[in-house]
C-alpha cells in the first residue's frame, strides 16, 4: 500500500484557498463520472472523497493530505453536458489558477471505458500534458469483455499519442491498483 495516512485537508473553492504545496502533488483530472472520486477512495482505502452516479459531483479541487507529505487532488468533472454557465466558468477560473501557481508531480487523466473517444478528452489532454507526465487510466474496466478492452485501448493509443502509460482499472475490482501505486513511487520518488 502507499497511502499510510490520509485526511481531507482543503476543499478549495477560490484559488486562494489552495494550500501550501508539500512535497509532491498528484491530481486527478477526467470528465464528470469518469471515477475520480472513485479511484481515489481505492487508493487511499477508504471511502473519504465523495462519489455520485449523478455527474457533476465534485465540484471544488479537493486536496487530500497523504503520509503527512504530498497533496492528492480531486478535481471536478469537465464535459458534463448539462453543468450552467457560471459552473463551467468556476471551473476555468479553478484550473487555470491552478496550473499558473503549482507543478503537479504527475497527472492521472481518467477515460471512460465504456464510451468512445470524447473531444473534451483529445482538448483535456493537450492542455494537460503541458503541465506534467500525463498517466491515462481507462476506468471502469469491469464492465467490458477482454476483446472490448483491447479495442478500446487500440483506439486510445492512437489517439493520445504522448500518453505516459495506459493503465486498465477499475474501482470495483481494484485491477489496476499496484501499477498505479507503482507509478505514484516513481513520481513522488518515494520507496
Ligand atoms: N462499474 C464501475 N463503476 C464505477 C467505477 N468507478 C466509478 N464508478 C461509478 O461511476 C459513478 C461516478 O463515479 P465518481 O467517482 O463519483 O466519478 P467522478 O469522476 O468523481 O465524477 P465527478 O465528481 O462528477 O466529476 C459512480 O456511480 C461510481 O460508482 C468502476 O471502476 N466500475
Ligand atoms: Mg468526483
Amino acid at each position: 500500500m502507499f497511502v499510510e495516512k490520509v485526511e481531507l485537508s482543503v476543499d478549495a473553492h477560490h484559488p486562494s484557498d489552495f494550500p501550501r504545496p508539500l512535497s509532491g502533488e498528484v491530481i486527478f483530472v477526467g470528465r464528470s463520472n469518469v471515477g475520480k472520486s472513485s479511484m481515489l477512495n481505492v487508493i487511499f482505502g477508504k471511502k473519504i472523497a465523495r462519489t455520485s452516479s449523478t455527474p457533476g459531483k465534485t465540484k471544488s479541487l479537493i486536496f487530500f493530505k497523504v503520509n503527512d507529505k504530498y497533496y492528492f487532488v480531486d478535481f471536478p468533472g469537465y464535459g458534463y453536458a448539462k453543468a450552467s454557465k457560471a459552473e463551467r466558468e468556476k471551473f476555468q477560473v479553478l484550473v487555470n489558477a491552478y496550473f499558473e501557481r503549482r507543478s503537479p508531480s504527475g497527472i492521472f487523466m481518467l477515460i471512460d471505458s465504456m464510451i468512445p473517444n470524447q473531444r473534451s478528452d483529445i482538448e483535456a489532454f493537450e492542455f494537460f500534458k503541458n503541465f506534467s507526465d500525463t498517466f491515462l487510466i481507462l476506468t471502469k474496466i469491469d464492465r467490458l469483455s477482454k476483446s472490448k478492452i483491447n479495442e478500446k485501448v487500440s483506439e486510445v493509443e492512437d489517439t493520445f499519442k504522448d500518453a505516459k502509460n495506459i493503465i486498465l482499472f477499475s474501482s470495483v475490482s481494484r485491477t489496476g491498483l499496484t501499477e498505479i501505486e507503482k507509478i505514484l513511487r516513481e513520481i513522488l520518488k518515494t520507496r
